[in-house]
Formats: C-alpha cells, sequence, structure tokens
C-alpha cells in the first residue's frame, strides 16, 4: 500500500516570500510592504523588495522544478498584484505575470494549486479596517471571482486561506508580524470570525466563476498532538488536546477546532464558545451556513507536535521530551509522529482527502568548497517525515504533499537568516543551486516511496 499511486508530489512557496515586491508596475501595496519599512521588526533590517526575484526568474525557477520532477506547485496570489487597492480596478500586467506562470508549469506537466491569501492583505483595505470590517468577505469575494474569471481555465485546485492561526495571532496577538499592532482579544476572534465568512465566500465564489469542476480546499495550520504510547487511553490523551483550547487567551489563536470545526462541522466548538463567550461576536446562522460552504479537500500544514500521555489522575498531560532531543535550525522540534498522528485524527473528524500543504525545515544551509549545498539535516528531517506520511496513507486518505520550500525565501520577521528550500538562493547574484535534498526528493518521487 503506502502512497497512492497518483500521490501528488509538490513543493510550496508563497508570493510575497519570493517574489520581489518592487517588480511589476501596477502592483499595490500590501500589509508587509508597508510593515518591512518600519526599523527594528525584521531580522537586519532585510525586506521581500528583491526575494528571490521569481517575478523576473520564473521561468528559470520552473525548469527547477521540472528537473526536480515536481508534480505540482503550490504558489499564493498576491491580491495587490491582481487588484491594486483590494477592490475595483484590475491590475492586467498582474493578471499577466499570473498567467504566464501557470502556462509554464502546464507546459511542463506541472499541476499549479493556487492560494488565494497567503498574508498580504492589501494596505488600502487595512486603512478601512481590514479583517475587522465585515465587508471583508465581500472584497475577498471579488477577488476570488477576479481569480476565477482569469486562471480557472487552467488551474483545477485552489486553497482560500493559508495558516489564518498565524496571521491573526501573530499579526495581531503577538504583533510581531505585519501590521504589527496588538488589538483587543475581542477584536481577534471578530476578525477570525470574518476569515472564515471571507473563505466561504471565497468557495462560493469559485464555483459561480469556475470555467470547470475545481477542487477547493483551505490550508491552516497548527501543532499536532501524537501519543506517547500506541496505549488507547494514551491515544485518547493526545486526541483530546489536540482538538482542545489553549489554556491561556493570548495564545487562543493556536488551536485546530476553532478554525476548522465550523469550515468542516458547520459550528464551533462547544469548549471555545463556553470559554471565549465574553469575547465573541455576534454569530448568526447564516454566518456558518457561508462558512461551512463545501469543500472538497482539507489542507494542513504541519511542522511539528507535542507528545500527550493521560495522566494517573484521568488527565491528558505533556511528555518531556528527552534531553538533547533533535530541533531544527530555527529550534522547533523535530517530531515525525506528529505527521503519521496528525492526518489520522483529522481524517476521523472530517473525513476529507487531506493535502500536507506545507512541512520541512530550517537548515544553516552554506555552499561548501565544492560549490554544491550538502544539507543531510533536511533529507533526514525529510525521510523520518515522508515515511509516517507513508504509513498513515493506509489508514487515511492522503492526497498529496508540498515540502516547504522548493527554495530559500524571506521568512518574515526573520528575513533572509532562514533556509527551508531545496533550492539554495544566493540572494545578492541570484543563483539558484539545486541542494542535496532536491536531488534526494527527486528519486523519492521517481520511487514513490522512501528509500
Ligand atoms: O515560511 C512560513 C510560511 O510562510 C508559512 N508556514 C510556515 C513557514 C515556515 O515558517
Amino acid at each position: 500500500m503506502g502512497f497512492r499511486s497518483d500521490f501528488v508530489w509538490g513543493a510550496a512557496t508563497s508570493s510575497y516570500q519570493i517574489e520581489g515586491s518592487e517588480n511589476g508596475s501596477g502592483k499595490g501595496e500590501n500589509i508587509w510592504d508597508v510593515f518591512v519599512r518600519e526599523p527594528g521588526r525584521i531580522y537586519e533590517g532585510h525586506t521581500g523588495l528583491k526575494a528571490c526575484d521569481h517575478y523576473n526568474r520564473f521561468r528559470e525557477d520552473v525548469k527547477i522544478m521540472k528537473e526536480i520532477g515536481l508534480k505540482a506547485y503550490r504558489f499564493s496570489i498576491d491580491w495587490t498584484r491582481i487588484i491594486p487597492e483590494g477592490t475595483g480596478a484590475v491590475n492586467e500586467e498582474g493578471i499577466a505575470f499570473y498567467s504566464a506562470l501557470v502556462d509554464e508549469l502546464l507546459e511542463n506537466g506541472i499541476e499549479p494549486y493556487v492560494t488565494l491569501y497567503h498574508w498580504e492583505l492589501p494596505y488600502e483595505l487595512y486603512k478601512r479596517g481590514g479583517w475587522l470590517n465585515p465587508q471583508i468577505a465581500d472584497w475577498f469575494g471579488e477577488y476570488a471571482k477576479v481569480v476565477a474569471e482569469r486562471f480557472s481555465d487552467r488551474v483545477k485546485y485552489f486553497f482560500t486561506i493559508n495558516e489564518p492561526q498565524c496571521f491573526i495571532g501573530l499579526g495581531f496577538l503577538r504583533a510581531d508580524h505585519a501590521p504589527g499592532i496588538k488589538a483587543p482579544y475581542r477584536d481577534t476572534f471578530e476578525m477570525a470570525h470574518n476569515v472564515l465568512r471571507a473563505h466561504g465566500k471565497a468557495v462560493q465564489m469559485l464555483r459561480q466563476y469556475g470555467k470547470q469542476p475545481l477542487v477547493i480546499g483551505y490550508a491552516p495550520t497548527a501543532s499536532m498532538c501524537y501519543p506517547e504510547s500506541e496505549k488507547p487511553e494514551d491515544i485518547e490523551a493526545a486526541r483530546q488536546v489536540f482538538f482542545s483550547m489553549q489554556e491561556d487567551d493570548s495564545n487562543w489563536t493556536w488551536n485546530v477546532a476553532w478554525w476548522s470545526d465550523p469550515v468542516l462541522l458547520g459550528k464551533y466548538p462547544e469548549e471555545g464558545l463556553c470559554r471565549y463567550e465574553k469575547y465573541l461576536p455576534k454569530i448568526t446562522d447564516e454566518d456558518m451556513k457561508l462558512i461551512s460552504e463545501p469543500i472538497d479537500i482539507y489542507g494542513q500544514n504541519m511542522y511539528n507536535g507535542r507528545c500527550i500521555r493521560m495522566g494517573k489522575e484521568g488527565k491528558p498531560e505533556d511528555v518531556r521530551r528527552k534531553e538533547g532531543s533533535p530541533r531544527t535550525a530555527n529550534d522547533w522540534p523535530v517530531t515525525p509522529e506528529c505527521i503519521y498522528w496528525g492526518p489520522k485524527f483529522l481524517y476521523e473528524r472530517y473525513k476529507k482527502p487531506i493535502y500536507i500543504t506545507e512541512n520541512g525545515t530550517s537548515c544553516h544551509d552554506v555552499v561548501s568548497l565544492d560549490g554544491k549545498v550538502h544539507d543531510p539535516a533536511r533529507i533526514d528531517f525529510l525521510a523520518r517525515y515522508l515515511k509516517q506520511l507513508e504509513k498513515v496513507s493506509d489508514e487515511a486518505d492522503i492526497r498529496g504533499y508540498f515540502q516547504w520550500s522548493l527554495m530559500d525565501n524571506f521568512e518574515w520577521t526573520r528575513g533572509y537568516g532562514e533556509r527551508f528550500g531545496l533550492v539554495y538562493v544566493d540572494y545578492e547574484s541570484q543563483k539558484r543551486i539545486l541542494k542535496d535534498s532536491a536531488y534526494w526528493y527527486r528519486d523519492v518521487i521517481q520511487a514513490q516511496t522512501i528509500m
């Protein structure tokens, strides 16, 4: 068994992180364009102005994807490249860029998977209240309509929103991501509700204006939970914690159920409705109907997880990892079990085909004296995670995997200090070098299994 024969082997990127925002006339400003200009916000003052210059080099990048043997490429559209002010006039140059990218992918036998929103809120809409303004569902719907009209003759697969937990949590609770403003809890719940309404509206518009039957999903994130042992009580403890709310309100966005139950089950989880009652906006039946507009696939970004067991008192508890347990270069725990248990729990609860929409690791990669980039830690990470994914493919409907990321890129507040790519990017010369992991991934794709 293992991976399906039509398993989708892909890699992912996002617009601001790779395109280069100074390129392309007619693009409007988004909140990241503005945020990076504030002194002290980003590691060493880096910005996405040039990034990987993918806007000009996308043909070379598609060639690299082909060399790796990718079956699919997941990228996001910068809303302000195609509708500079968020609503209204369409920028034909922006449309032409994404259109040429889609054509290039298809000519090279690579299936495009388009994400509508990977954190680039148009600045003009931010000034009108952004996610706090209920009208944003319609603004986002209008954007989805343009995307459907212009690209869905060739693009079949869409994800609406990437990692709402992050752009609300990091943007408005921690305030270290754009727009960098701490909002009252009450407002963050209202924003979250509008994010979900916007998702629903986009699904409706994609379906209504799609030029072929589309496959539509959503791509949240979360820390997974996995049990310490296969004892039923440990498994139950991990499942409970995985779908529960955070203890601490200042971290409230970091959970699965608040963001996914409404979309897939048509209701907010009871635990959250009770715990957060004092912060909640008015939630109507009409909202819930919109939010739960049926989708076809479930995307989940997955990097690591917590080990959980059932404690003596019959309450789940965290299990401390052994001292010296592996961590990535950006200090995230390496926990391959999470990509077995996470999809298993998600499939049991939501019963939707699953794509891993992001997974990968940051490493301290260097160009060696031989001119190559040897990244054994990334190969080891991916091999361990993919083995677990192969195992769960026997128990859940796992359709595809998008490695994060195709190439090194602008890692938000950490700037270019982090390297997540299969492909090394020298940001000065813009030279690309396939890392050892890219060749390893190519062999995995060919073999359809992990050696
Ligand atoms: O680079 C990010 C991406 O934009 C969203 N998911 C996590 C990645 C690694 O931090």
